[in-house]
């Protein structure tokens, strides 16, 4: 079965590639990546100052397999590392390159996008409008208005096809409102949703301590436990969105999840937590798993199934 897929353009040999944040801030880490069976990858969120991030711990899989909470707080080597290594990038490679970038201000998505549209390499941006976890600094995909000022601003500037990561929505109005926004910008030519579910906290009963060091113990939920609201933010947008595409990412533990994501909308699917817990050699074997679902469904492409999920 073919399970390749195109975004903005660009072609991925199969639908499956890392989560931007996990598996990426290095340049070993994402050489493993391109090693992998993974069909694409995306680098760590870049801000224009390299940053440590906050104090450890700060990532930890819960129990049983639910999820993960983080709370990295964007540590990162800063833009000209991402850059530099678009630079050297080879672009025969059958991987297209995403770069995540999510400046702690506007002034510093325009500085760092122009520095990418000066450079005019074939890697595809992708903004993130949606950490949870620096101090001070609210998710911008929760203010709308900003969004869209900030869109206005970044979206002429990359002039080229991109990307943005979006936080999860949980009301029916904020769909409409974010599409509504995200269909007025040509060149805005998907969505990823969905980031983390925000703030969340992690308690051990024994300890009674939270789990995780920075806000309190408060972090970004991902994993299983985030699936059906990453399900539903991927199926509302891909509603909302048409011309556009939708990034799929939230819950992929196994070939199911991702079956599910296409079904919902997904043109791709990012996977996070599992990745981070797995390693990269997770790709062949969730290949292998939604190619066993396809072929016993009789789907010989994701096309044939992609947004096709029936309702009652
Ligand atoms: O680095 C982080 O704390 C982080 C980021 Br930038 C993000 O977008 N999502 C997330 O869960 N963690």
């Amino acid at each position: 079965v073919d399970l390749s897929t195109t975004i903005a353009g660009a072609h991925l040999d199969n639908v499956f590639f890392n989560a931007s944040g996990v598996w990426c801030q290095h340049e070993e880490e994402l050489q493993a990546l391109l090693e992998s069976g993974s069909g694409s990858l995306i680098t760590k969120s870049a801000t224009y100052e390299h940053r440590e991030g906050n104090p450890s711990p700060r990532y930890l899989p819960l129990p049983s397999g639910i999820g993960s909470i983080n709370s990295m707080g964007l540590p990162n080597e800063g833009y000209e590392y991402y850059l530099n290594y678009a630079r050297k990038f080879d672009y025969t490679h059958a991987k297209p390159l995403f770069i995540s970038l999510s400046g702690l201000s506007l002034a510093d998505n325009v500085k760092m996008v122009e520095a990418f549209v000066q450079a005019n390499l074939p890697c595809i941006l992708e903004v993130n409008f949606s950490c949870p976890n620096v101090p001070g600094k609210p998710q911008l995909g929760y203010d709308i208005d900003a969004m869209d000022a900030a869109l206005a601003t970044l979206a002429p500037l990359i002039k080229k096809p991109f990307g943005i990561k979006l936080p999860p929505y949980f009301d029916i109005a904020h769909f409409d409102q974010v599409a509504a926004v995200v269909n007025k910008y040509d060149n805005l030519a998907y969505v990823t949703c969905i980031n983390s579910v925000g703030n969340g906290l992690a308690i051990d009963l024994d300890t009674e301590t939270a789990l995780i060091k920075p806000k309190d113990g408060f972090g970004g939920l991902g994993g299983l436990m985030v699936l059906n609201t990453a399900l539903a933010n991927v199926n509302a947008f891909y509603r909302r969105l048409p011309g556009k595409q939708v990034i799929g990412v939230g819950g992929v533990v196994s070939g199911k999840e991702a079956f599910l994501h296409i079904l919902a909308g997904a043109s791709a699917v990012q996977i996070g937590t599992q990745l981070k817990e797995e390693g990269p050699a997770m790709f062949d074997r969730i290949k292998k798993e939604l190619t066993e679902i396809m072929e016993k469904k009789g789907y010989k492409s994701v096309e044939e199934f992609r947004g096709k999920v029936k309702t009652l």
